[in-house]
């Protein structure tokens, strides 16, 4: 179980498509597995693979924040919407890839997800809620999109121009 580091916005692999996966290989299902620590640690509820430098269509997702109930850790291996709803949410989301950054993002309110899980079994099921952003908020990213594309072009530049300023400073205290 290793926490992986996570790629900060911006950087070229954050907006690459990532490629389908053939078959769940030990490598794959090690890297599930550290997504899901690395996911934990930060803390978030979701991860995309290309946040950790693997431009593979692999997710992990555990929107069940209440601490009293079991934490619902869930792998999907290249996952896609079936339907959504006509019926929109609006969430104010963040990205462990764009930190300290928050916007309101409207997304379809229920959408229906079929994947591979890590046992290699086809799935699919319908998400709502918080759920149901965070797997749009996931899957954008296997698609090279962020939460800030929904924004309007200055506001994005804002955001752009400060993870820079932040990156930059980062440099300099770790030479
Ligand atoms: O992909 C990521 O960067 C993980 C996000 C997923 C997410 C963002 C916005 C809305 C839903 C999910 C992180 O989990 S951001 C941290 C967070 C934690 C609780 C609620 C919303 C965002
Ligand atoms: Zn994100």
């Amino acid at each position: 179980m290793s926490i992986l580091p996570i790629l900060l916005h911006p950087d070229p692999r954050l907006k690459k498509p990532a490629e389908p996966v053939s078959e769940v290989t030990p490598d794959l299902a090690l890297l599930a597995r550290d997504m899901l620590s690395t996911m934990y640690d930060a803390p978030g509820i979701g991860l995309a693979a290309p946040q950790v430098g693997r431009l593979v269509r692999l997710i992990v997702m555990d929107c069940e924040k209440n601490p009293e109930l079991d934490p619902k850790p869930m792998v999907l291996f290249n996952p896609q919407v079936t339907w959504s709803s006509d019926e929109r949410n609006v969430y104010e989301e963040g990205c462990l890839s764009i930190p300290d950054q928050f916007a309101d993002v409207e997304r379809a309110a229920r959408v229906r997800v079929a994947w591979m899980d890590e046992t290699g079994a086809a799935r699919e099921d319908e998400f709502g809620g918080l759920w149901a952003t965070c797997v749009q908020h996931e899957i954008d990213h296997l698609d090279g999109k962020l939460f800030i594309d929904y924004l309007k072009p200055l506001r994005r530049q804002m955001i752009t121009r400060k993870m820079v300023k932040m990156k930059r400073e980062l440099e300099r205290t770790r030479a």
